[in-house]
């Protein structure tokens, strides 16, 4: 058997509300890739329509814990970072990253703060400038449309969009640094979703659509990136890898719509681990 690949996850923990860490290990792990993870915080549920959530800050742990692993000398085939608990963290994940960082990794960046035009209420103005800083060391990011807007500085614009609008946004957002960009909430037409993603080295844009479902699932940006990574770190190429990883969200919001779920709790994207796993091994 090839050697297992390992990720380094550095995320939340959401105790209830299923998003980051509670997400991106059992899928990553699903797909048979070892997880570490980096806790940024821990909160009893995600911050999204819940009040009186408890926070406590991980940041004085971060650096200890990678200290720790460097004496291990661990590797990482990927170091994937979602929401960052504070401004401060984001310095501390940037230096990670040049610690890290090989000639044949990946560094992930999912610039989560933002969503439907608005910064998420607990980030600060300059939130989305240290966002931009970890986007220029990544080789992978995975905006949405909102994160995009914010971290090349200018207005976001409502949906539907244009291809030329769109195509426009992934090569500024390569010039800042990432070779691959993958891009979410992308619509040419209100009764389609989806995601595009661009490869500068090749200069490839695929596109990956599919019906929408009414309503705003929380946690599915997670879902749809950890399944992005999966698919990338057992070699799939990003047009597939998109493919697989929009059809695995929306089935995961389908099944979380009929069952008449909270939206705040999360989808059910658990049922599909088995078809991502099937999906995975014929790419
Ligand atoms: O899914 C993104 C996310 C992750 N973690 C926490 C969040 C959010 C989005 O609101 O609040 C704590």
């Amino acid at each position: 058997m090839l050697k297992q690949k390992r990720v380094a996850a550095i995320h939340d923990i959401s105790c209830f509300g299923k998003c980051s860490l509670t997400v991106a290990l059992p899928i990553i792990s699903a797909a048979g890739i070892e997880v570490s993870a980096i806790p940024t915080a821990v909160l009893s549920t995600h911050t999204g329509d819940f009040s009186g959530y408890t926070y406590r800050d991980l940041t004085d742990d971060i650096l200890p814990i990678i200290d720790h692993w460097q004496s291990l000398n661990l590797s990482f085939d990927a170091v994937y970072t979602g929401f960052l608990g504070s401004f401060e963290q984001i310095d501390i994940v940037s230096g990670i990253f040049d610690r890290l960082k090989k000639p044949d990794n990946l560094i992930i960046v999912d610039p989560v703060m933002a969503d439907n035009g608005c910064l998420y209420s607990i980030f600060p103005d300059n939130f989305p400038a240290g966002m931009r800083k970890l986007c220029e060391k990544a080789d992978v990011i995975v905006p949405n449309i909102t994160e995009a807007a914010l971290l090349l500085e200018e207005p976001f614009m409502e949906g539907p969009y244009t291809q030329s609008y769109i195509e426009d946004l992934l090569f500024r957002l390569a010039a800042l640094g990432p070779k691959k960009v993958i891009l979410t909430g992308v619509y040419f037409e209100d009764t389609q979703l989806g995601a595009v993603s661009y490869d500068d080295h090749s200069k490839k844009v695929s596109y990956a659509f599919s019906k929408r479902i009414d309503g705003y699932y929380h946690g599915t940006g997670d879902v749809f990136a950890s399944a992005l990574i999966a698919c990338l770190l057992n070699g799939a190429d990003l047009d597939k890898a998109i493919r697989v990883a929009v059809d695995f969200t929306v089935r995961s919001i389908e099944r979380t719509k009929e069952a008449g779920t909270d939206i705040r709790f999360g989808v059910n994207f658990e049922a599909g681990l088995h078809n991502l796993v099937k999906d995975i091994n014929v790419l």
